[in-house]
This record gives C-alpha cells, sequence and structure tokens, in this order.
C-alpha cells in the first residue's frame, strides 16, 4: 500500500468494508456519480476485485494470439497468474499458472509456444490440458500425479474472443451472448486474423473511472480531435440524442449491410453486453486520420469496405470496435485503488504485410492518440475525486446514459455476489 493509499483507508477490517459497500451502493443515487470511497479506498477496491474481477468473466485476448496447439499467452487477474493455452486438439484452454509443487509461475513470459507446460523451478511437467506428466524421481512412492494437475479457470471462446472466469463454483450465465457473437462475428474470420500493434497505458485512476470515461462522449468534442474526424458521437441507434439525419444514415446503411449479410443490429444481454453495428461519419470508412482503410487486406470474408464500426461491449473490463480492415480490442486491468493497465490490440488479417498492405503508425495514430487523451481525462478526473471538496455529481441522461447503465451492471453485480457469499 502507498503513502497515497494510506490516506484513503476508511475502514478497519475487510468486513467492515463489504457491509458499508453494501450500503453504499443500496443508497446510491443511480443518476450520481459514486461516493468518493468506491473511487480511492484500498478495502473498497478490494471488494471490487473479489466481487467483480475474481466471479466475472473477463476478457483476456483473442484466439490467434494462440494460433496452434502449445501457444500460450499469459494474463495477470489481480494477483493471479493465468496462463491461456491451446491444446492438441485445438481448445483454447486457462489454467492458473501456479505449479502444484510450490507454487512456482509456470509460463515467466507474456506468450510463447511449447510442448508440454514445464515449471522453470524444478522441472515439473504437465501437458497442454493441465495433467501432470512428470514429477522427476524424488517425490516418493505414494505421490499422485492424478492428484497434482494444473487448476483450470473457467474458458470460453467465441468469434475470437477469449473470456476467462475465476469463480470457484458455477460462472455467470454467458452462452446467449457468446451465441451472438459468434454469429456477429463470422464475417471477421478471426482466427485467421493477427496482432499488428499492441500498447499498455499505465493510467493513475480508479478501474471504474476508466470504464466511466469510455461509456461516453460528452467528453468527446472537447478531446478527441482525431478520432471525430470518422466517429458520429451517437453511441447506438437507440441513443436518446439520435437526429433523423443519423436514423436516416443508419437505415442506408443497414439495407447495404443486410445485402451482404453483415450483422448490425442493436443487442443487449441485461447491463453486461452490447452489440450494434455503427456507421461513421459520412465519406469516411475507418477510423484513421483521412478516414480511409489503414490496411489494403480486408478481414475475413468482408468485401465492402464501409461497415461502420462494430462496437462490441463486455463489462468489466472491454469494449472494442471491428472495421472492415482492422479491429481494435481493448482491456481493462486494475492494479489498485488508484491505477489501472488498459491494454489496446489492433488486428489485421493474418496474411497482410506491413509495410506493403498496412503502414503501423497510421492503423494506431488514431487510437493512440484517443487513448492518451482519455488517460489524461481518467487521471484528472481521480485527482478532482480525491479532494475534500468531491461530491458526487449528476450524469447526464442524454449523454451519459451508458454511464449510468455501467454503474447499474456494477452495483447489481457487487450485491449479488455479496449477497451469495455471504451466504
Ligand atoms: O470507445 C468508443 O468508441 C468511444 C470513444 C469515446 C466514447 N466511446 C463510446
Ligand atoms: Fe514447480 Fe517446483 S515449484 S517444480
Ligand atoms: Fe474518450
Amino acid at each position: 500500500m502507498t503513502e497515497f493509499d494510506l490516506l484513503n483507508l476508511k475502514y478497519h477490517h475487510l468486513g467492515e468494508a463489504r457491509q458499508d459497500m453494501s450500503r453504499l451502493l443500496k443508497e446510491r443515487p443511480g443518476n450520481l456519480s459514486l461516493p468518493q470511497s468506491l473511487y480511492n479506498d484500498p478495502f473498497l477496491f478490494r471488494v471490487d476485485m473479489e466481487e467483480v474481477f475474481m466471479k466475472e468473466w473477463l476478457f483476456v485476448g483473442m484466439t490467434c494470439e494462440v494460433p496452434t496447439p502449445g501457444a500460450y499467452m499469459t494474463v495477470e487477474i489481480g494477483q493471479n497468474p493465468v496462463l491461456v493455452v491451446r491444446d492438441r486438439d485445438g481448445e483454447v484452454r486457462a489454467f492458473h499458472n501456479v505449479c502444484r509443487h510450490r507454487g512456482s509461475r509456470i509460463c515467466t513470459g507474456k506468450q510463447g509456444k511449447v510442448a508440454n507446460l514445464t515449471c522453470p523451478y524444478h522441472q515439473w511437467t504437465y501437458d497442454l490440458k493441465g495433467n501432470l506428466l512428470f514429477a522427476g524421481t524424488e517425490m516418493g512412492d505414494s505421490f499422485d500425479k492424478g492428484e497434482h494437475g494444473l487448476k483450470p479457470a473457467h474458458c470460453k471462446t467465441a468469434g475470437g474472443f477469449i473470456y476467462v472466469c475465476l469463480a470457484e463454483g458455477e460462472p455467470p450465465e454467458i452462452d446467449d451472448y457468446l451465441d451472438t457473437l459468434a454469429t456477429y462475428m463470422e464475417p471477421y474470420d478471426m482466427e485467421n486474423a493477427k496482432v499488428a500493434a499492441e500498447s499498455t497505458l499505465e493510467e493513475n485512476a480508479n478501474w471504474k473511472l476508466v470504464i466511466e470515461n469510455n461509456r461516453e462522449c460528452y467528453h468527446c468534442s472537447g478531446s478527441h480531435p482525431e478520432l471525430l474526424r470518422t466517429l458520429l458521437e451517437w453511441d447506438d441507434t437507440n441513443d436518446p440524442r439520435a437526429t433523423p439525419e443519423f436514423k436516416a444514415l443508419c437505415e442506408r446503411q443497414a439495407a447495404e449491410w443486410d445485402q451482404e449479410g453483415i450483422p448490425h443490429k442493436h443487442v443487449e444481454f441485461g447491463l453486461r453486453n452490447r452489440l450494434v453495428r455503427m456507421p461513421l461519419k459520412e465519406g469516411t470508412s475507418v477510423m484513421t486520420m483521412d478516414g480511409k482503410p489503414a490496411c489494403t487486406r480486408k478481414l475475413g470474408r468482408i468485401q465492402n469496405q464501409n461497415l461502420g464500426s462494430m462496437r462490441i461491449l463486455h463489462l468489466p473490463n472491454s469494449w472494442n470496435h471491428m472495421q472492415s480492415d482492422h479491429a481494435i480490442v481493448f482491456q481493462v486491468q486494475p492494479i489498485s485503488a488508484q491505477k489501472t493497465l488498459v491494454t489496446t490490440k489492433w488486428l489485421v488479417h493474418k496474411d497482410a504485410v506491413e509495410g506493403q498492405d498496412y503502414d503501423l503508425e497510421r492503423l494506431r495514430h488514431v487510437w493512440d492518440q484517443t487513448n492518451k487523451q482519455d488517460r489524461e481525462l481518467a487521471e484528472q478526473n481521480q485527482l478532482g475525486i480525491n479532494s475534500l471538496a468531491y461530491q458526487p455529481g449528476p450524469y447526464s441522461e442524454t449523454f451519459e446514459f451508458g454511464v449510468i447503465n455501467f454503474l447499474g451492471w456494477y452495483s447489481d453485480t457487487v450485491l449479488k455476489n455479496l449477497t451469495q457469499s455471504a451466504l
């Protein structure tokens, strides 16, 4: 805990914090930003981690990042190292990246390819389904390898997205969303995509401020000149601010998309997931500085370069933009009450050649700028919230309905999980 964190510590023990979290969320007026402690108290941050990040489905990466048997990647969820690996049957699996001997991390790099998973400490070796194959000759006669396999984490994939859930028992229901995601992603064939660029920004802000900022475009005109070259500020066709011209543009584009069998209709799964394809500004095709495609090779079976952006929201940790030539996926990783990592990946067709089919700088420029601007906004937001003077302020129902929805999901989820863990 930093000195900074100590200043914001309001509880003596976790039980007290859990109880107060419940009270704060129950008493919370739904149209106001949260009480200060929910953005900066280390104990309440811990409750967020236990009740949201340890129990809900999280986006952890793309299946094309583990393209072949033995390809793996590692992620950290709070203090839990997790390993995602493709097994010999082509299935993507997740395990706790923790050796069953004395607990060392097994895969130490971010990504790699292996035949088996060998712990660097004493070389215990597991197959790609997590079975312990080899534990040397020194473990004694009574040692049962069958009892020492890697601990699995729940893992599901759809449309190229990988989701992991660390819940101990049954994870929350997610299959309806995943079925729809698979249908909406079919044109993109993301198994045959690759990560062309990746960035991770460390933001001095609570993870909820990062998501809140992403859920509204009220701030766009003041902060995102590059993004607004192409992005329409409407978030979906039900956006309360939608004008007749905007609705007409949506209808015209939707008719084109229907002809090619490109899914676009707005669908929601509770407040947690939302998919919708939105047009970009007329005369632009993708989110680049000039609105022209960044990659000459389109993704999957896509022909039409004007697919706007298909937005995929997955609370608590991801939003995404699928375009005709490239995809941008975002992943949020809370580190502490006031520190969050935001990872962005730009994906193109796997056969696209850098320097020939796409220029890396051109591909990433708009969202690199946008991410930096958003980091600054989230950090300034946090600094003001830490003040004695902060008091929860009103959200605009028209501009900030996405924030209201996010906090509705957050609050319902924490209250549901707190109640279940109390049983
Ligand atoms: O992620 C987005 O597309 C935008 C950027 C700003 C607001 N948000 C909905
Ligand atoms: Fe992994 Fe000893 S801790 S082999
Ligand atoms: Fe923004």
